[in-house]
């Protein structure tokens, strides 16, 4: 009969999607009423409080270049919606908490402050301008990398240390992932690369490779006793690895013009059951079989049943859980 939709008004240019759509409130400012009331604010380099709401006499927003205070803006409004709407279109979850609330973003937070962070406390993120003041960290797939914290908190809790922390990691690149194909921007395309778009490295790498994580130089590929010690930035290698190989399955591949390459710790071959199961399999663990203190194994377990769940236990689907976590050295 009648479907409610969000309102999209707002012309966006940003630095990183190009020219998108934003959800807005009349004259004018960045409150995106068809999800949650989401709101973007400026703050100007301060680090606490909220800043500025932002608000203009027109309805459009940066230029696409840094030097605009809009552009950081467009982007990190651009990257709230995508993720709003993967959640609620795809995994049937309305808002961070399901709740149908909004949080907020905060861009322009301090000085060549370079990284993003989701806070619990305001139930917000915010954005570091990078090095210089003039690489904002605010492309779709780290908009959706900090969110998705956000949701873990909400639902298996997973503590942000040891292996459970690497699980917690992971899952935001999963669905960072997950968001950047969903949102099919022509500018920034999916991949399975984390933070391919704000140049970190100062050399055109991305930050996190899913199909190979040692390429970044530090994560891990397998699992391995020992792997709780390690950073949850690199301790999340073999998870992302897990997500990759469930996806596209062992071997070298090119997507939207990315090269991969994905050998398995057990030289064993993985078909790959596309992203968008890999995907449902993952957030159905995360939402109803992982807890606050899961380990690898047991996101093995986990991942099995929701596949068990979803597709059954005689599935291929089911099968490629297992054999992908074999890939990645997790299980019998
Ligand atoms: N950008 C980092 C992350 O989301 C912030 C942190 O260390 N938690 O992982
Ligand atoms: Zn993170």
């Amino acid at each position: 009969l009648y479907e409610w939709q969000a309102i999209e008004t707002g012309t966006g240019n940003t630095e990183y999607s190009g020219q998108v759509t934003l959800g807005t409130a009349p004259s004018y400012t960045l409150t995106d009423t068809g999800r949650g009331n989401h709101k973007t604010y400026n703050l100007n380099h301060g680090t606490s409080g909220t800043g500025t709401l932002f608000s203009g006499s027109d309805d459009v927003w940066g230029d696409g270049t840094p030097q605009n205070a809009e552009t950081a803006a467009a982007d990190a409004h651009y990257g709230a919606a995508e993720t709003w709407d993967y959640y609620k279109n795809v995994q049937g979850r309305t808002g961070i908490r399901g709740d149908g609330v909004g949080a907020y973003s905060r861009v322009h937070y301090g000085n060549n402050y370079v990284n993003a962070f989701w806070d619990d406390s305001c139930f917000c993120m915010t954005y570091g301008d990078g090095s210089g003041n003039a690489a904002p960290l605010t492309s779709l797939d780290v908009a959706a990398h900090e969110m998705t914290h956000g949701v873990t908190s909400a639902t298996a809790g997973l503590v942000y240390s040891g292996e459970s922390g690497g699980l917690n990691e992971a899952t935001s690149d999963i669905m960072a992932a997950a968001v950047e194909f969903y949102a099919n921007n022509a500018t920034d395309k999916g991949d399975y690369l984390v933070g391919e778009k704000i140049d970190i490295n100062g050399n055109g790498t991305p930050l996190r490779y899913m199909d190979k994580p040692s390429k970044d130089g530090a994560s891990k590929d397998s699992w391995y006793s020992g792997i709780g010690g390690v950073d949850v930035h690199y301790s999340s290698g073999p998870a992302n690895h897990f997500f990759y190989l469930l996806s596209e399955g062992s071997g070298a591949k090119t997507i939207n013009g990315v090269s991969y390459n994905s050998p398995t710790s057990d030289g064993l071959p993985v078909t790959g059951i596309g992203r968008d199961k890999a995907a449902l399999i993952w957030f159905k663990a995360l939402s109803t079989k992982f807890s606050s203190t899961t380990n690898y194994a047991a996101a093995r377990t986990g991942t099995l049943a929701a596949a068990g769940d979803l597709y059954g236990t005689t599935s291929a689907e089911y099968k490629a859980v297992a054999d992908a976590w074999a890939g990645v050295n997790v299980g019998s």
